[in-house]
């Protein structure tokens, strides 16, 4: 048997629309996992408030600041490389990450203005591999219903069902590590399904190195 200082954390992360239900999901998988008493963290991304480049995607993001297409692509992606270590540290160290959006998201948003997919994906190369991604995936009337989207950058139904359509296709692509869920399952549901697949995915990753995104 092997000691539990050498078991490494789970890092997983949950995609999708505005509105797909992403935070509830993984507010809940947090509490659930630490009423468990396994060390867990919560992480969105974009991080805003933390550095320089978080808060010029803030900017941009609330649209008081305009920049080309590439360059708020490519401070999307530095924003999760200047988290790198700390969550390699985290995850060495034996805590759960649980993260809302990471380069899926970055890839998605992009691609859906109509950059190409591999030029969109390159920067991601080389950050942590998630153990798992929760895509979150309903019908876009679906999601309108829930209300009116906010009044952020993207947060439109047509530039949603583009990036739906993106998201679709990482998930054909990714699928052995991806569980695509029906985000208009009642929450209570949802999350006995994400609950069941991390507690699982716990015990099967403890003892597997971390793997990078290629
Ligand atoms: N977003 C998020 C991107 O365009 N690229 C990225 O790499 C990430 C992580 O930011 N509409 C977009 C998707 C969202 C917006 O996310 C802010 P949230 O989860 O609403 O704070």
């Amino acid at each position: 048997k092997i000691s539990n200082a050498m078991q490494r954390g789970a890092f997983i992360v949950f995609e999708g629309c505005d509105r797909s239900g992403k935070t509830t999901q993984s507010r809940l998988l947090v509490e659930k996992l630490q009423a468990n008493g396994v060390s867990t963290v919560h992480l969105n991304f974009p991080e805003r408030k933390s550095s320089q480049i978080g808060q010029v995607i803030n900017s941009y993001l609330t649209n008081s600041q305009d920049l080309p297409d590439e360059v708020i692509h490519l401070m999307f992606s530095a924003n999760r490389w200047e988290h790198l270590n700390r969550m390699r540290k985290q995850l060495e160290a034996g805590t759960t990450l649980v993260v809302d959006r990471y380069s899926y998201s970055g890839v998605a948003y992009t691609v859906a203005k109509g950059l190409d997919l591999n030029w969109c994906y390159a920067p991601e190369r080389g950050l942590l591999k998630p153990d798992a991604v929760f895509y979150l995936k309903t019908e876009l009337d679906e999601l309108a219903k829930r209300g009116s989207y906010g009044t952020e950058r993207y947060e439109k139904l047509e530039f949603q069902r583009k990036v739906s359509s993106v998201f679709d296709c990482l998930y054909e692509r990714e699928s052995s590590y991806w569980h695509r869920l029906n985000a208009s399952d009642k929450v209570e549901d949802l999350h006995q399904q994400i609950a069941q697949i991390s507690e699982k995915l716990l015990e099967q990753v403890a003892t597997q190195p971390l793997d990078k995104l290629t």
